[in-house]
C-alpha cells in the first residue's frame, strides 16, 4: 500500500529563534505531527552544514523548517536533501527565477547561491524524524550579503524587483511536499530527474571531503544512492556521499 501522503503544512511562525532547524527538532522530539513548518521572521544563530553558519539580515530571506516522518527505509534517507533542493529550486524556477541545484543540495542562480538546505535527523518517541531547514535570500542587497558567493532573488532578473517572502514559502513548502509524497511511494523516483536538473553532473569538479582530502575530475552522474559519480583525471571512478563541489568549468562536449 503506498505510504500516506504528507499532511498539508500547518505553519509555526515566531519573531526570533536561533535556529529554525533546533526548534522544528524540539516540536518533533514534542510530538508534534508531520507537515508543521516553523518559519521564523528573523534567526539569530542559523546553522549550516559541518558547523557553519547561516547568516541573513532581518527581513531579506525566508528562513523555515519541515517537519517529516520518512517510512521509508533509512537507506533512502540520504535521498532527501536532494529532494528539498530540487523541490526548492524547481519552485524558485516556477516562479521565474532561473535556479538550478549543485548536488548535494545548494540552489544556485548562475554560479552564486541563493538557498541552502540542512536536514537533520532527530530520534522522537514516535520515531526518527527528518528536519528539512531551508533558507532562501529573497532581498538581500550586494551590501547585505554575507559572503561574496551568495546572491538573492532581489538582486537577480526576476519577475518581481522585490520578491514576497510568503509567496516564495509557499511555493517552496508545496514543491517540497509533492516531491516528498513521490519520494515516499518510489525513493527512486527523483533519480533522472535529479541529474538531469542538477547542474553540477557534466561539470569538472573539486569535491573537498568531509576527512580534509580532495578529489578532481569530471562528474558523469548520480548514483541511485544518491552520491555524486565522479571520474576522475586517471579513470577511477568515485562515489561521493558527502562533500562540497567546487565548478571549475563545463566539460565541453566531445571534450
Ligand atoms: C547550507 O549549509 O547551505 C545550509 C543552510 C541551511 C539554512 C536553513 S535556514 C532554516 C534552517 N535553520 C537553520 O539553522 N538552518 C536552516 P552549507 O552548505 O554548509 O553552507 C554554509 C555556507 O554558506 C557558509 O559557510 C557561508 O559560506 C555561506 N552562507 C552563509 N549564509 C549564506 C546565505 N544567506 N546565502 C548564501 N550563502 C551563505
Amino acid at each position: 500500500m503506498d505510504p500516506e501522503p504528507a499532511r498539508r503544512p500547518s505553519f509555526e511562525v515566531v519573531a526570533e529563534t536561533p535556529s529554525t532547524n533546533s526548534l522544528a527538532a524540539d516540536r518533533a522530539r514534542e510530538g508534534a505531527p508531520e507537515g508543521l513548518v516553523v518559519v521564523a521572521e528573523h534567526q539569530t544563530a542559523g546553522r549550516g552544514r559541518l558547523d557553519r553558519t547561516w547568516e541573513t539580515p532581518p527581513g531579506t530571506a525566508v528562513t523555515f523548517s519541515v517537519l517529516l516522518r520518512p517510512t521509508v527505509p533509512a537507506a533512502s534517507w540520504p535521498w532527501l536533501p536532494l529532494v528539498a533542493g530540487y523541490a526548492a529550486a524547481t519552485a524558485l524556477a516556477g516562479l521565474g527565477y532561473r535556479a538550478d541545484v549543485k548536488w548535494p543540495n545548494d540552489v544556485l542562480i548562475g554560479e552564486r547561491k541563493v538557498g541552502g538546505i540542512l536536514v537533520e535527523r532527530v530520534d522522537t518517541p514516535a520515531g526518527a524524524a527528518a528536519v528539512v531547514g531551508i533558507g532562501i535570500n529573497t532581498g538581500m542587497t550586494e551590501e547585505q550579503l554575507p559572503v561574496p558567493t551568495a546572491t538573492s532573488l532581489s538582486l537577480e532578473q526576476g519577475p518581481d524587483e522585490t520578491p514576497d517572502r510568503d509567496a516564495v514559502l509557499e511555493a517552496v513548502v508545496t514543491a517540497l511536499l509533492e516531491r516528498y509524497d513521490a519520494w515516499q511511494r518510489d525513493p527512486t523516483s527523483l533519480a533522472d530527474a535529479y541529474a538531469d536538473a542538477c547542474t553540477t553532473v557534466g561539470r569538472r569538479v573539486r569535491v573537498d571531503l568531509p576527512d580534509g582530502g580532495a578529489l578532481e575530475g569530471e562528474a558523469v552522474g548520480v548514483d541511485a544512492s544518491g552520491r555524486l559519480v565522479v571520474r576522475a583525471a586517471d579513470g577511477t571512478r568515485h562515489e561521493v556521499g558527502a562533500g562540497d563541489v567546487v565548478h571549475v568549468r563545463s566539460v565541453a562536449p566531445g571534450e
